[in-house]
């Protein structure tokens, strides 16, 4: 890991994360999948909102854009229409993306534009204090919420595929390495790819759902999570309230840019 750090990390210590967040683990997933992929760092750059979460990319040595909250995937798809060659990738928070960033997050993947959009769920408004998001669990606490939160949660992958999205993944950060794996696979996608990484945030929203330490939210993933292979042997009661990882839906369909320099280079020729 330490040549990663010199490699891709800005010297800029120290970070805002509190002890035990599980941000740590997600970011140096995305930069262990960046450099199995070999990806050049002058031709990637990494897009986020404001959260916890979003500061991730200020700690990495790309061209990084933070943006406002819930708007990165704007400058995003701008970037990557100027830029089609480059590899964009996002970095979001649950907040961020599916609240005030819900509809361009849906619209992003009816276009199928290729983006890889990385969502550090940690299921609460981290940065804020705690309030809850879509992906709040149903009866889970919140400061906006301390009776428990009654709003049902987005199924964030069952979202993402309706959508049009055309690579949707999940793991968690009890499973670093299969998360490194999936962000590999979505950037090596073409179209919009979208990893849901579990991560734990032990200070607001384990503190209020009385999780206990960060190691026990790690031991939660663990027992809560099922891969995708295993579905098929289990029964409904076994797969009851279950997380599913690994690579739960991909499809080859067009892709924006190359549909948009089409359009463009028929225009240029005078076509219709
Ligand atoms: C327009 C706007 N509204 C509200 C905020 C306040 N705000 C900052 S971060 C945030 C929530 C972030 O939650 P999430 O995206 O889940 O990121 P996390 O901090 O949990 O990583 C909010 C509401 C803001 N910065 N801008
Ligand atoms: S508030 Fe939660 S998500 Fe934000 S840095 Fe602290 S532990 Fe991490
Ligand atoms: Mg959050």
């Amino acid at each position: 890991m330490e040549k990663l750090i010199e490699k891709y990390f800005r010297p800029k210590l120290p970070h805002i994360w509190c002890p035990g967040c599980g941000n740590g683990i997600v970011t140096a997933a995305i930069v262990r999948a960046i450099d199995k992929l070999g990806l050049d760092q002058d031709k990637t750059t990494i897009v986020s909102g404001i959260g916890c979460s979003s500061r991730a990319p200020g700690y990495l040595n790309f061209d990084t854009l933070h943006t406002a909250h819930g708007r990165a995937l704007p400058f995003a798809t701008g970037i990557k229409l100027s830029k089609p060659e480059h590899k964009v990738l996002v970095i979001t928070g649950d907040g961020d993306a599916t609240a005030i960033g819900g509809n361009h997050f849906i619209h992003a993947a009816r276009r199928n534009i290729d983006l890889t959009v990385i969502v550090f769920n940690n299921n609460i408004y981290g940065m804020t204090g705690g309030q809850y998001s879509p992906l709040t669990p149903h009866m889970a606490k919140a400061t906006t919420a301390p009776y428990g939160n009654i709003d049902r949660a987005f199924d964030l992958a069952e979202l993402a595929k309706g959508a049009g999205a055309t690579f949707v993944a999940r793991s968690t950060t009890y499973h670093a390495k299969q998360l490194a794996d999936l962000v590999a696979k979505a950037i090596a996608h073409s179209g919009f790819s979208v990893v849901e990484a579990i991560t734990g945030c032990p200070i607001s929203y384990g503190r209020q759902n009385k999780l206990g330490k960060p190691a026990a939210l790690l031991a939660w993933q663990r027992d809560n999570t099922v891969p995708v292979e295993a579905v098929a042997k289990l029964t409904p009661e076994q797969l009851a309230g279950k997380l599913v990882t690994g690579v739960l839906y991909q499809q080859v369909a067009p892709e924006y840019t190359v549909e948009y320099g089409k359009v463009i280079k028929q225009a240029m020729e005078g076509g219709r």
